[in-house]
């Protein structure tokens, strides 16, 4: 145990380090090292993996070395010879084979979120995203600028994408939405998957057993509400991509409409679902987006609001409050407590608010018209 200074440095490094470990992390992935390391039939020795991946050995070496530190490999020692293994976590989380795969999500945060991190003290100081400064782009018209090129737009939906392959079946499992039969999925952005690997998983339901198909939280629903039918609401571009990787059949439980839902006519259903909508836009925009899903919902329909929810007094959990600085750097929006949304809900005239209270990074809110 060392004394209290010795503590607090202790601290201060590791907050001042946590960016090389996050890099660490990133560049194990671009590298292709857990994937390389999955498909070895034993562990693999530095030299090994740097012939294979065409690295440097003494980089390979170090990277490999602080991966096992960080315990995203195992190391073991024969005959002096270290030879390196996936974890349990690198197995379930950093292989691209496996269902449920965070890799394009950690792509996107290392080639992406972390520029505009880069300028996390310009935009507390200016109050707003840095899409300018970290990629020189205006950005008055919010997804113009996510969505800055096709690249950008299939990195960014495949990434939103790959948190729900963990939490999206709890997370619709949190409230009983079978007496919701209409569902409309708003910014749903459902995006099949097109590595063929993500496909493993057994499809459970044969409308959609389209090779190359995954899904999100409209699949979730589907699975836990066979018979429901859903409608993925999202900008024109996105539904393009959609279309285009993954053609539903005509008259199938999925549906794709294009559309703006701060200008264009929603489609009417017992359930709109705003799954991470919310907290991309400024009260005064989500006030403007829930008054226009309150028109729309049928009477003793309601709405379901997906996001990460700060602690009632603000004053954690610090990855929420984390997600909000992003929200600051990436958006218009921050992540709000359940009494923040419940306002938000009650003023669109909407009754009978429920919080799902599973305390997860991710939690439901239901309220009905
Ligand atoms: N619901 C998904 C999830 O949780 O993974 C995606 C959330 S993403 C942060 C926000 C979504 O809102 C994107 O799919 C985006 O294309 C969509 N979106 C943004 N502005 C929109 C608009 N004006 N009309 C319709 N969709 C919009
Ligand atoms: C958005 C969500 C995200 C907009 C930009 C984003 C995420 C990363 N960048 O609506 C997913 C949530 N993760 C974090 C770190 O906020």
């Amino acid at each position: 145990m060392g004394s209290p200074e010795d503590q607090a440095f202790g601290l201060l490094s590791e907050y001042a380090n946590g960016f090389m470990v996050s890099q660490v992390l990133f560049a194990a992935c671009d590298l292709g090292v857990f994937d390389l390391l999955a498909q070895a039939p034993e562990p693999l020795g530095a030299a090994a993996v740097a012939a294979r991946l065409g690295t440097s050995g003494h980089g390979t070496e170090l990277l490999l070395d602080a991966c096992a530190s960080l315990r995203l490999l195992a190391v073991e020692t024969q005959a002096g010879q270290a030879a390196y293994a996936n974890t349990a976590l690198s197995a379930a989380y950093l292989v691209s084979a496996s269902p449920t795969s965070q890799l394009d999500m950690l792509r996107y945060l290392g080639r992406t979120t972390y520029l505009c991190w880069a300028h996390l003290a310009e935009a507390v100081r200016q109050g707003r995203n840095q899409y300018g400064q970290a990629f020189g782009v205006p950005s008055g018209d919010l997804f113009a600028a996510v969505y800055r090129s096709e690249g950008e737009r299939l990195r960014f939906m495949r990434a939103l994408q790959d948190v729900w392959r963990v939490h999206g079946r709890r997370l619709m499992a949190t409230f009983d939405l079978s007496t919701f039969p209409v569902i409309c999925d708003l910014g749903g952005e459902y995006l099949p998957v097109a590595r063929a690997s993500r496909c493993q998983a057994p499809p459970r339901r044969p409308a959609l057993s389209v090779p190359g198909c995954s899904g999100a939280l409209a699949r979730e629903c589907l699975s836990l509400y066979p018979g429901c039918q859903v409608t993925v609401f999202d900008l024109p571009e996105v539904v393009l991509a959609a279309k285009t990787h993954f053609s539903p059949p005509e008259g199938g439980p999925i549906g794709f409409l294009a559309g703006d839902f701060f200008k264009d006519p929603l489609p009417e259903a017992d359930l709109y679902i705003l799954a991470r909508v919310l907290h991309d836009w400024t009260d005064q925009a989500c006030s403007q987006l829930l008054a226009r899903v309150h028109q729309a919902c049928r009477a003793g329909g309601g709405v379901l609001v997906v996001e990460s929810l700060l602690d009632s007094d603000g004053r954690g959990p610090l990855p929420t409050q984390l997600y909000s600085l992003n929200m600051l750097v990436q958006t218009e929006g921050r992540e709000r407590t359940p009494a923040q949304y419940h306002a938000l809900l009650a003023a669109a005239g909407f009754r009978d608010i429920q919080d799902g209270g599973t305390r997860g990074l991710y939690d439901a809110i239901l309220a009905r018209k």
